[in-house]
């Protein structure tokens, strides 16, 4: 009878493992497309859940020959589920008279404006999901060290490479300058950590606009970029491709046979509509 069990449970076994051999090359095929997907649903997800309406309150200031704006968000969301009161950014560009005179700026009360808006918080140990080790999306940092999430994305990725010869390649062979503060806000990628970019412009001040770069060093040690056009004074972005094109190009030159530049292969699932953003970064392999 014990024998009788044993070949049954043996039988048995025989069949279970026939059927994962049979299921293994099926389940394999789909692998990819499903590890994406569930990938795509935890970083959307974590994404829905840091979304706050927001009241976003700037206060402008030209004073002394430097140009403050002081940006306030609150909002009861942001208050219940993250415990922020405030999130609260401080900046201070110096900006010469005639040029803050070229740009309407003069020195009065302070400019007072409010707008409600959707925007995606956290806080640092709550860290945002990432798709494929890439981090999608670029952070501010506020004075108590919360998060803020701002509506542009990565855009270039160097597999395999470092920080030094991505930057080399943009401001020794293409005379770029290293952007800092107080020229410069810096802002942050999480990839097990929270990380500062080194920022890298066409011009340090940028006063009538112009291309920049901010990079980053992963710990895996392929470096990622997020690559835009910039307005003239007070800086927003007016471009995201044409700027991820222009430097890719910069890895294209007749003496570049080490890089080898692959245009929007990387999807990030970051699509911007305005400026636009396809959501893929171009990949450049070393
Ligand atoms: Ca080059
Ligand atoms: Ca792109």
């Amino acid at each position: 009878m014990k024998m009788k069990k044993g070949a049954l449970f043996l039988s048995l076994m025989m069949v279970v493992v026939l059927s994962v051999m049979v299921m293994v090359p099926m389940v394999s095929a789909d692998e990819t497309t499903t590890d994406m997907q569930v990938q795509e649903k935890i970083t959307n997800e974590w994404q829905e859940s840091h979304k706050f309406k927001v009241t976003q309150t700037t206060i402008s200031t030209y004073k002394d020959g430097v140009y403050e704006t002081i940006t306030i968000y609150s909002g009861n969301g942001l208050k219940e589920k993250l415990g922020i009161e405030n999130f609260i950014v401080v900046r201070k560009i110096p900006l010469e008279s005639q040029d803050a005179e070229k740009f309407g700026i003069i020195e009065s009360n302070p400019k007072i404006s409010k707008k409600e808006s959707y925007e995606v918080f956290t806080t640092a140990t709550d860290p945002p999901r990432i798709l494929r080790s890439y981090p999608q999306w670029i952070y501010e940092k506020d004075i108590w060290g919360n998060y803020h999430q701002l509506n542009e994305p990565t855009n270039m990725i160097w597999k395999y490479s470092t920080l030094t010869d991505v930057r080399n390649e943009i401001w020794i062979d293409h005379d770029w300058y290293h952007v800092m503060v107080p020229y410069e806000d810096t802002y942050y990628i999480y990839d097990g950590g929270w990380r500062a970019d080194y920022g890298l412009a066409d011009d340090p001040f940028r006063l009538s606009g112009g291309y920049h770069i901010r990079l980053w060093e992963l710990s895996d040690g392929d470096v990622i970029g997020a690559a835009h056009q910039d307005s003239s004074f007070p800086h927003h972005a007016v471009g995201f491709e044409n700027a991820e094109n222009l430097i890719a190009g910069f890895f294209q030159d007749p003496d570049d046979s080490a890089w080898r530049v692959y245009p929007n292969l990387e999807y990030l699932g970051n699509q911007v509509s305005s400026p636009y953003n396809n959501g893929y970064a171009t990949m450049t392999y070393v």
